[in-house]
């Protein structure tokens, strides 16, 4: 960056900051069906998140006074399927003190079995290449990463069942101060292919700037050792983040390094089942598999769909999901169309 561009920079991610809580304030007040962000508003947005890892945070605070989100009732959050209810508030501190936490209880095996076996049969894209989708290849995968559509993941009903747990939007609503909106799910192997491909894999750092204020839930649906590409987080970097990080895009561990943050690195390894809540705000990676792939689910709570855009899944609704929707209905607005009859002729 230039002399001038250092100077200059500064100031103009603060009006950047500004403009945002603007356009945050119209989006909310546009009839949700019509609200979108456009192209310049999303790149203020980034940009102001330079500022600090917690700006999109208190622009969020700042933006929203009245929100279009929910947070779920004590009695709601108890009948979780997956969450203890004893363990939201250390995951809540957990969160705040480390940006990460490994909930003590995983998913049942049978649960995991068959969340895996919808991953195998549905449809994958695979990240690079121009073909259409396919179930994933498992046996000879040809690239580093295969995502499965919204669609197609919620066609498992063990999954739509844990992306609409009430613990986790608790835990959610809780840490980020605010009501939320589950906005988005995804579902994707990785592979021992494409590590010349670590940027497009999400294979090096980097923090994840698609909302203003959201958090994510990563829930393993295949063992994970060291040579299965672990989810891998830099603790604390949620919080505090040094001048020569804070800015958008990849960073190499060797980076990582130089800034001394190294001690800081957390590679999450475990079993099948195994899920964990991370503010991904900080800095985080995949990494390459080198001996086996990998699968992950991830959901994800956010104060507000300003931001990238938003999908809409269609899919047919479990019956637990179908509870949730009738409980939660701001929570899980993004779902309304998989409740509403497809208009005759
Ligand atoms: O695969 C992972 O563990 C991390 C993925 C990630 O950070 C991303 O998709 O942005």
């Amino acid at each position: 960056m230039s002399e001038g561009n250092r100077l200059v920079e500064p100031l103009l991610r603060r009006i950047r900051y500004s403009k945002t809580i603007k356009a945050v304030q119209r989006f909310e007040q546009q009839p949700p069906e019509h609200a979108r962000t456009g192209g310049q508003e999303f790149y203020d947005m980034r940009s102001a998140m330079d500022i600090s890892p917690s700006t999109g945070k208190a622009i969020s605070r700042r933006a929203l006074r009245s929100s279009r989100g929910g947070i779920p009732t004590d009695e709601q959050a108890r009948t979780s399927t997956f969450v203890d209810y004893s363990e939201i508030d250390a995951c809540v501190q957990g969160l705040r003190r480390d940006g990460v936490y490994v909930f003590q209880r995983a998913l049942p095996s049978d649960v995991v079995t068959r969340m895996r076996e919808s991953a195998l049969a549905v449809p994958a894209t695979a990240r690079g290449l121009d073909a259409p989708p396919a179930p994933f290849p498992r046996s000879d995968p040809q690239v580093g990463r295969y995502d499965i559509s919204e669609n197609d993941t919620m066609a498992s009903p063990e999954m739509q069942d844990y992306c609409s747990d009430p613990a986790l939007a608790m835990i959610a609503a809780r840490y980020l101060g605010q009501p939320v909106i589950q906005d988005q799910t995804a579902l994707w192997w990785t592979t021992t292919k494409g590590a010349e491909d670590a940027a497009m894999n999400a294979w090096l750092f980097h923090q994840d700037r698609d909302r203003l204020s959201f958090l994510k839930f990563f829930c393993y649906l295949t063992d994970v050792g060291p040579a299965n590409g672990p989810h891998t987080v830099v603790r604390g970097t949620h919080e505090r983040l040094p001048r020569e990080l804070a800015t958008d895009g990849r960073k190499d561990d060797e980076l990582i390094r130089s800034v001394g943050l190294w001690d800081r690195v957390i590679e999450l390894t475990a079993p099948a089942g195994t899920f964990m809540a991370v503010d991904t705000v900080g800095l985080h990676k995949g990494q390459p598999p080198v001996e086996a792939d990998r699968c992950v689910l991830q959901v994800e709570f956010a104060t507000s769909l300003f931001g990238a855009p938003v999908d809409y899944p269609v899919f047919t609704p479990s019956a637990l999901a179908t509870e949730r929707y009738r409980q939660m209905p701001q929570i899980l607005q993004r779902w309304r169309g998989a409740f509403t009859e497809p208009s005759a002729g």
